[in-house]
């Protein structure tokens, strides 16, 4: 027994030493199995976390979802430029401009028709005549303004000394047409500084302008029988102005 045991025990180290070492070598080869699997468990759920991350990253991305730039041309480019209409100004389109009458009063100081359009007040144009036999005609005149050129006119602001019935005011585009664009006829029988003013129709378009003064037929004229103009403004846009 104690043979088998000495045996046993004397080629124990011999057969236990390999086996020891087997041993060993196992542990071993566990530990660095389990620190391997530890090692890529850990890279694993690292990288995939960060791979969520981008991937959501990327899923949310405005880079990821843009449309390619040559697909998107209108999103970059620049609205094309506006022309601005220039600002038109309104302007006195009688001032100083060429006035002629039918018949002026023979006088220096107000025979001549340029100075109901001469910016002044004081000075005047007058129709009166006392040569002529027929008081009614004496009422009936016309005067005209040529403008220059074409206007959009819209409104208007005249100063009578005297008027003595009715009045229109007609515009004319070619020289030959005329349309009566306003009327006076709230019949003045005296003498009356009056302040009169009107808006013409719209797209009122002339070239000249004519002042036209009557009186009712069969009417009779006690006293004034002339008419006078102290100033006429008529105010518009130059029609072709840029
Ligand atoms: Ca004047």
């Amino acid at each position: 027994m104690c043979t088998v045991h000495k045996f046993y025990r004397a080629n124990r180290p011999d057969r236990g030493r390999p086996e020891e070492g087997d041993r060993m070598k196992r542990i071993v080869l566990l530990v660095l199995a389990i620190s391997t699997a530890a090692f890529f468990a850990s890279c694993g759920a690292s990288s995939g976390s960060r791979k969520g991350e981008t991937e959501t990253g990327v899923t949310s991305s405005p880079a990821s979802t843009a449309e390619p730039e040559t697909e998107s041309p209108d999103v970059t480019e620049e609205p094309a430029p506006t022309a601005t209409p220039a600002a038109r100004k309104l302007v006195n389109a009688v001032s100083e401009k060429t006035v002629t009458a039918d018949y002026s009063e023979k006088s220096e100081t107000v025979g001549d028709p340029a100075a109901i359009v001469d910016g002044d007040e004081t000075t005047r144009w007058s129709g009166f005549d006392l040569g002529r036999p027929n008081w009614a005609k004496n009422l009936h005149h016309e005067i005209t303004i040529d403008l220059g050129g074409r206007y959009e006119l819209r409104d208007f602001y005249i100063i009578w000394e005297t008027l003595t019935g009715f009045y229109s005011i007609q515009v004319c585009e070619d020289g030959t047409d005329w349309t009566t664009v306003y009327e006076y006829d709230d019949v003045m029988m005296k003498a009356t500084p009056l302040i009169d003013e009107g808006v013409f129709p719209k797209a009122t378009f002339a070239t000249m302008i004519r002042i036209v003064t009557g009186f009712p037929e069969g009417e009779k004229c006690e006293q004034y029988p002339y008419c006078s103009i102290y100033e006429f403004e008529a105010y518009g846009y130059e029609a072709d102005a840029e």
